[in-house]
This record gives structure tokens, sequence and C-alpha cells, in this order.
């Protein structure tokens, strides 16, 4: 495989200094198996780290360098990603700083995931065996630990444990089908969505642990406003993400509104209660099935298997059927057990109202969005499913 591993530098001449020798003497003659190329995208740094970079370029000719004006780290790091795959056809790129924060012996491990079947590796500070650095104040540490707990809340993935690290692989197969011209940071955040991204397209994903070492040369380019835009960028990626869940819940409300202005309707016009109770039920069924076959569920319409309106509409009815049974069949056994009424906060209160609200929320909800998307629209057959 041809891997290229991208390192970004402003102002990082005396740590590429070391680097890049370490690099070409001790790290790259270790890995037989791959083609190992070097990439620094440098941004015009006024020590003249570009220079010492050209002068490497003499002695090793795996060293390419790109140069351009300082837009931030992930607008550096797309630059370098963009390049490496189109001008140098790799087949896996690796971020990886300058500043020997990340260890350069670490290299060959992360490779090794790759060869062992991953699509995508993280050096991970957060598994057994990984750490950050002891000297960080516990400002930033408790920043960093938070910010991953953050994301993987957020995200409701808890498979990734270091979502913030900046050492990683990517096989480009994955990397070429990210919209890099369109991330939501130029900055810091730039890795959350890449990492967002590829876990969406089913990589493979591998933490390998790290120690995460104290910068030694140089100055941090690290901005507070970093950490914000990482949160907005975290946030904004799990509402984009949930769009049709939160599209669901505003017909469902709509809807249960709508059935009891028609319940209230009919009374007025003196229809028997429970005639206008029906009526108004189906109303809303109806209600649910149109307003989310226009609009939650609008991209399933072209998928052949889904079957013809009135179809869907029949399964609808007896989705919808399947529900009013569990709710029956929740307020039977709560009348059962606690009587006909409750005492909830000081009040008297009929069981059935009293259960109704959190086996809605805990258990119809999320089983009727489980039946949309898997029997009535069948939103598996989408390839993305936002
Ligand atoms: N080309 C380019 N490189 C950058 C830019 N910002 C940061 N870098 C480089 O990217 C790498 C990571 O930046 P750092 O400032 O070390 O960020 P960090 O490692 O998250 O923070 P520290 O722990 O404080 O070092 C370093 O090699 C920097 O020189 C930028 O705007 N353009
Ligand atoms: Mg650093």
């Amino acid at each position: 495989m041809k891997i290229v591993i991208i390192t970004p530098t402003y102002n990082e001449r005396a740590n590429i200094e070391k680097m890049i020798p370490v690099l070409e003497n001790d790290i790259f003659p270790e890995i037989k198996n791959h083609t190992l190329l070097l990439l620094i995208v440098d941004d015009k740094s006024p020590d003249g780290t570009a220079d010492a970079v050209r002068n490497f370029m003499k002695k090793w000719s795996n060293i390419e360098l790109l140069t351009g004006e300082k837009q931030g780290l992930g607008f550096a790091y797309v630059r370098g990603m963009k390049y490496a795959m189109e001008q140098m056809n790799a087949d896996a790129v690796m971020e990886f700083d300058a500043d020997f924060q990340h260890d350069p012996h670490d290299i060959p491990r992360l490779i090794q995931a790759i060869d062992e079947g991953a699509d995508y590796v993280i050096g991970s500070r957060y598994v057994s065996g990984g750490s950050i650095p002891k000297e960080w104040g516990l400002d930033r540490k408790f920043l960093s630990v938070f910010g991953s707990l953050f994301t993987r809340i957020a995200w409701l993935n808890f498979s990734i444990h270091d979502t913030t690290s900046g050492f990683k692989l990517t096989k480009t197969s994955f990397l070429k089908r990210v919209d890099l011209d369109h991330l939501l940071s130029k900055n810091f955040a730039y890795k959350m969505q890449i990492l967002h991204d590829v876990v969406k397209l089913k990589a493979k994903v591998k933490e390998v642990p790290i120690i995460f070492y104290e910068r030694e040369n140089g100055k941090s380019k690290i901005h507070v406003k970093d950490q914000f835009e990482s949160f907005y960028v975290v946030l904004r990626l799990a509402v984009l993400d949930r769009k049709r869940f939160v599209k669901f819940l505003l017909v469902g409300g709509t809807g249960f509104v709508l059935q009891f202005l028609t319940i209230y309707a009919f009374i007025l016009l003196g229809i028997k209660q429970f005639i206008a109770a029906m009526i108004g039920g189906e109303i809303a069924i109806l209600w649910n099935f149109i307003a989310n076959n226009m609009w939650t569920f609008r991209d399933t319409k072209l998928i052949k298997e889904q079957g013809s309106f009135l179809k869907r509409l029949v399964k609808f009815n007896v989705a919808s059927l399947a529900s009013i049974g569990v709710q029956g069949l929740v307020v039977y056994i709560a009348v059962n057990i606690f009587g006909e009424k409750m005492k909830i906060f000081g009040l008297s209160l009929h069981t059935s109202i009293v259960i109704l609200v959190p086996a809605i929320i805990l258990l119809v909800i999320p089983m009727n969005y489980l039946i949309y998307n898997r029997v009535i629209w069948k939103t598996h057959h989408l390839k993305s499913n936002f």
C-alpha cells in the first residue's frame, strides 16, 4: 500500500528538523510491506519551516512539500489529503503532527492495524495503555476528557473512546467518499467531522493506544474558540443525523393535536363520544401516514421494494392498531397493579393517564419509529440514512 504521512506545520522549524531524520532513518525502514511518503503542508511559516523541508528533500526523495496561505489546521489537512489522494495516489493517509506530541515510534502499530483489516485507525489516548500528558493543567485535561465523552453521548456512539485525537490512519477508499469541500470547520473541529462521516460510511474502526506527550518546542496553535467550535460541530452533526427523528416527532405531535380537535368538533356536532374518538383516531392515523410519506420518509419513494401508496396505507393502519394494542395492554397491567386511580404529587389521577405518558415516550414512540423505518418505509435500503 502507498501510505502518505501528512504533517501540517506552522512555525515548526525546530521540530521538523528533528522529526524528518527520525522518520527517514528509524521509522520508515522498519515498515517493509508498504511504501511510505511524507507530505508536509506548510502555511508560509515565517520561521522558514519550508526551507528546512526543502533541504531534506534533496536527501530523501519520498518527501513532498505543499505551501499555501494559513487558513487553519483543518484546511491544511484537507489540502494535504486531497493532494495525497489526487496527485500521490495514496491508498491510506496518516494525520501526524510535527511537534513530537505524537510519537513517531507509534506509526508502525497504526499501520499494523490496517494490515489486520481496519479501515480507520485512531491513535487513542483513552483506551487501556493510552494517556494524556501529566503536565497538562486541570482545565485542559477536563476539556479533553469531557470533549470525548460529550461526543460519544451526542452521537449515541460509545464504541469510540477518543474522538479528538489528531493521530489517525485512514484508507482513502473511505476518505474519498467524505465531502472534504464542505466541512463545517476549517480548524481543529475538522477531525470530529471526518471521524463522524467515516464511521457513518461503516468503516472498520480500530483504536490503538498512544501516549500523547507534552509539546517540547514551539508554540501551541490551538485556541479557546476551537473548543467552542468543536462542541458546535458535534452538536450540529448530531441534529443532522436525527433529522428524520425530529420530523417524525413533529408529525406525531401535530397528529395528536389534530386528533383532539377532531374529537371535540364531532362531540360539539352531537356525535356520540366513542364514535368521535374513533374518527379522531383514524384522522390522526391518516395525517401521520400522509405527512410522514410526503416529508419524513420522502426519500424512500424511489425504492421499488416499497410497494404502492395504498399497500403502505393499509400496513400503516395495521401498525397503528398494534400500537393501540400495546397501549391497552400497558394500561390493563397498570390498573391491575395500581388500581383505577393513582396518587401522584398528592393528586389522585386515573391510572391510564399517569401510565400512558411514560409508556408513549419510552415504548410507543421508539416502537413506531422502528416499525416505520423497518416495515413501512424501509430506510435500510437507502445508502445514507440521514
Ligand atoms: N499548515 C498549518 N499547520 C498548522 C496550523 N495550525 C496548526 N498547525 C500544525 O498542526 C500541528 C498541530 O497543531 P498544535 O498547535 O500542535 O495543536 P495541538 O497538538 O492540538 O495542541 P498542543 O497540544 O497545544 O500542541 C502542528 O504540527 C502545527 O504546526 C495551520 O493553520 N496551518
Ligand atoms: Mg500539538
